[in-house]
């Protein structure tokens, strides 16, 4: 058996189109991902996002880079490793580099003339538009087990190489290895090749895979978790929606403005002691549920 099979999962359902209807009723009401491959077709990005197009339009802009390791002692949960010109960093992945990240780059800010080349799709979402966010990583890079703080409804566009993505619910939160004040799961947890034995809260989990190809896009319900696998050199444009209720709303405020901030003062008084604390945290709770 492949490692990648060993959290069982089932394959995100692929459509070639879903109406406004079908998609409210079959994906969004029932918080069920799904791949839908025609959504893009009419994009210029389709044919123009690229290595050359992305340097011709963005290729001076200075941009934070982000590593597949987990922060130490006092820095920022999500410190950049480094920043560098976008074309320096697009000349880097097609040097091979497999680990740094562009991450969460807003497009509307840093390149608007990025805006016409994709249009907010009829899903009957209400896209928050002042958030279009760009992602890119070269073969073999590697986005962390996480969830999105903000709890937004996601729809990530994908282009270019081939992409993987591992998704799981958030009911299934109590199983994550969710280190406590973060929204991700413990760094030492390995889903594409799982101990099981350190680590037996993994067997509970049911999955979904979603095998994304130039000009997909993935449906990605509010709180869901994922994890990236570039399999090529790609970049995705993921398009959100706040949550409608009342209690993702609140859920949202207190992510975003008291575990962020309450995380942030410990991280700087404690070092690398809260760092500690909380990963044995997130094992000791995950281990009680069991
Ligand atoms: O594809 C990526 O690099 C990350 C996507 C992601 O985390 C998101 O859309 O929230």
């Amino acid at each position: 058996m492949n490692n990648i099979d060993q959290i069982r999962h089932i394959k995100v359902e692929r459509r070639a189109s879903v109406s406004e209807q079908e998609f409210i009723s079959g994906y969004k009401d029932t918080a069920t991902p799904v791949v839908i491959s025609s959504l893009t077709n009419d994009w210029p990005a389709v044919d123009k996002w690229n290595i050359d197009y992305l340097k011709q339009v963005a290729g001076d802009n200075v941009v934070p880079v982000y590593s597949s390791q987990p922060a130490r002692d006092k820095q920022h949960q999500h410190a950049a490793a480094r920043h560098l010109r976008l074309s320096d960093y697009l000349d880097l992945l097609q040097a091979g580099e497999n680990d740094l990240r562009l991450f969460f780059y807003n497009v509307l800010e840093n390149v608007p003339s990025m805006l016409k080349d994709f249009q907010y799709p009829k899903l009957g979402l209400k896209f928050f538009k002042r958030l279009p966010v760009l992602f890119m990583g070269g073969r073999g890079a590697r986005v962390q087990m996480h969830y999105d703080i903000d709890l937004a409804d996601l729809v990530l566009c994908h282009f270019g190489g081939p992409k993987r993505v591992l998704l799981i619910s958030p009911e299934q939160s109590k199983y994550m290895y969710r280190v406590p004040y973060s929204f991700s799961a413990l760094h030492q947890v390995d889903f594409e090749n799982p101990d099981f034995k350190r680590y037996p809260a993994l067997k509970n989990l049911q999955a979904y895979w979603a095998d994304l190809q130039h000009g997909d896009a993935l449906y990605i319900p509010s709180g869901y978790w994922h994890y990236v696998i570039y399999d090529d050199i790609g970049f995705s444009i993921t398009l959100r929606a706040f949550p409608t209720k009342l209690k993702h709303r609140l859920t949202l405020l207190k992510n975003v403005f008291l575990t962020r901030s309450v995380e942030g003062v410990m991280r700087k008084l404690l070092g690398q002691k809260w760092n500690d604390y909380n990963e044995r945290r997130a094992v000791e709770r995950t281990h009680k549920q069991l």
